[in-house]
């Protein structure tokens, strides 16, 4: 098939997921355009049958706003009249469906039928899409979608309540390559980051507000209180300054290392102990995944869709919105003693094998082939 996906190309999740989503299905033979403004950071390489489109959009003194989405719209027409493209698959409903919605109607007038999946991924909802300012738009083109998927049931269930929604939402949750991911840790990149065998915790988001990244510091800390542990923090956003600098004012600063935007997180989660994600909101939780895949355990927060992944005393621990006691206390259960971290690690890893993503991919197979 020739399948246009349409994504933020920047670390977010649901970059990533379209990134890997196109790359699985390359490695199938289809061919896939990629449209975004930028190349998507998971996009590296050479692919013989991928291919990336850049919108560009021309700037002129009378813009404040540049029309990202007029720019868009136009790029996917001449994409799919190029390349005889049969679908387009869009990521995050702002501004992806809206655009894709012009594009449609611009090819019916041409006598092009170009059916579109949207598939809503969290913050498009449940932050951003809920806004009357975006609202009106967003679930008309939802509506007019010719497939609805959501990332979780969560998600779904939040979809139907925060707008008028007249179609069925279809649930295909988030996958992880477990092969890629569940690599041999590198002993000699561990010592360097624990040199006496401190345990090794780890978070990575975009470190907006819904991320409470400081309950992750805050509960790095408790747990720092009882064993000695080392704090690595992945990811760039609008908080780290200021969660960069009070933990500078921290005593033992010198265990909380902000190691900023990193593309090979295969590389790095094999090393650690222990993932933190202490979020406020997680339609899904795409990073607790990629750890789990690593075979490392989740501390969350039982927030949005995380229990769908992650499994209370099985592969990890949930606890309640800004509850850092209760986070510092199964973290320590976990990590203080050795065959429990061992069966969590294994267990964290069954769990992500159900999400693998050779079981998932051919769901957006079968869908691609049904709205063909
Ligand atoms: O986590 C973010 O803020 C980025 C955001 C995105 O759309 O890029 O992530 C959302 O999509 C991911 C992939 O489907 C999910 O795993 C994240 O849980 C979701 N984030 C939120 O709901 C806050």
């Amino acid at each position: 098939m020739n399948i246009g996906i349409v994504c933020y190309p920047t670390f977010g999740g649901s970059g990533v997921l379209a990134t890997e989503l196109g790359k699985a299905l390359a490695d199938k033979g289809h061919n896939i355009h990629f449209i975004t403004y930028q190349q998507p950071v998971r996009l590296s390489g050479f692919h013989a049958n991928i291919f990336y489109h850049e919108v560009r959009v021309p700037t002129y003194p009378l813009f404040d706003y540049p029309p990202y989405e007029t720019a868009l719209a136009s790029t996917m027409v001449d994409v799919i009249l190029n390349n005889d493209v049969e679908l387009l698959h869009v990521h995050y409903a702002i501004p992806h469906a809206a655009a894709a919605y012009m594009a449609k109607q611009i090819l019916a007038k041409q006598g092009k039928r170009i059916p579109v999946i949207t598939t809503l991924h969290g913050t498009d909802i449940t932050l951003v899409g809920r806004d009357k300012t975006y609202s009106p738009v967003v679930t008309f083109s939802m509506n007019e979608s010719d497939v609805l998927t959501a990332v979780s049931d969560n998600l779904k269930d939040e979809t139907y309540k925060n707008f008028k929604i007249e179609k069925e939402i279809e649930v295909i949750h988030n996958f992880v390559d477990v092969e890629r991911f569940h690599r041999q840790p590198v002993d000699a990149f561990r010592k360097l980051i624990s040199p006496n065998g401190e345990k090794i915790i780890v978070h990575a988001s975009n470190f907006r507000k819904v991320k409470r990244v400081e309950d992750v510091v805050s509960t790095f800390l408790l747990i720092q209180k009882k064993m000695p542990a080392t704090l690595l923090l992945l990811g760039d956003g609008p908080e780290r300054t200021h969660i960069e600098d009070s933990a500078r004012k921290c005593e033992s600063h010198n265990t909380i290392k902000f190691l900023g935007k990193q593309e090979q997180m295969e590389d790095i989660l094999p090393i650690a102990d222990l993932f933190l994600l202490t979020s406020e909101y997680e339609s899904f939780g795409l990073a607790a995944l990629e750890a789990m895949a690593a075979e490392v355990p989740v501390i969350s927060t039982n927030a949005g869709g995380l229990p769908e992944i992650n499994i209370n005393g099985y592969c990890g621990f949930m606890s309640d919105v800004g509850d850092v006691e209760d986070m510092s206390k199964n973290a320590l259960h976990i990590l203080q003693d050795e065959a429990t971290l061992r069966k969590f690690k294994e267990n964290a890893l069954a769990q992500a094998k159900k999400f693998d993503i050779a079981n998932i991919v051919p769901l957006y197979e079968a869908m691609y082939k049904r709205v063909i």
